[in-house]
């Protein structure tokens, strides 16, 4: 990887449209897409790279072309007992919200799964993604629908990319980890 400081392993990447993202709790957790394209490495995948003291770097491009990143000294993914429980914190980066803080603690859920802090919603299937819900999200970069809406919650989002925007949808999305060496 060219990322500064790597080698980085990149566990997502979207650029076009061209792989469903809606997919079921054994698709997320076996990986999908193509890895010269658009996937998901699998939550198993995750699980096992962010075993030992993992950073996280999250590459964004807005629909405008704008191109910002955040980056997260801590990173672990659980294991499947576990709902791939997520902890993400020490953000850092240049983009304006710390938009994956409501992940920090959250379990994975898909359309399937609802393992989410929502009493009223199953958010994978209201926001249309496979994600560590809250209730719902700040960030839904698994979010199914590739376009460039206005205001669209099942879009790429990473709430307030722009500060007057809630739902600013995304272009581009990578999520990169690096294992820190002890
Ligand atoms: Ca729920």
């Amino acid at each position: 990887m060219d990322t500064p400081d790597g080698p980085w392993t990149v566990i997502q990447n979207r650029q076009d449209g061209q792989v469903d993202f809606y997919r079921s709790w054994e698709d997320y957790k076996n990986g999908f897409g193509n890895i010269k394209g658009n996937f998901w490495l699998g939550n198993e995948a995750i699980h096992r790279l962010a075993l030992t003291a993992s950073v996280l770097r999250i590459e964004l491009v807005s629909w405008l072309g704008d191109a910002r990143y955040a980056q997260y000294s801590t990173f672990r993914v659980e294991n499947e007992t576990a709902n791939y429980r997520l902890t993400v914190s020490g953000f850092s980066g240049n983009v304006t919200e710390n938009s994956m803080a409501p992940h920090n603690g959250m379990s994975f859920s898909t359309f399937d799964r609802d393992n989410d802090e929502s009493g009223v919603h199953q958010c994978a299937t209201l926001c249309k993604g496979g994600w560590w819900y809250n209730s719902c999200y700040g960030t839904n970069l698994n979010g199914a629908e590739y376009k460039n809406d206005a205001d669209n919650v099942k879009q790429l989002v990473w709430k307030f990319f722009y500060p007057s925007r809630k739902y600013a949808g995304m272009r581009k999305t990578k999520m990169l980890v690096k294992r820190i060496q002890p």
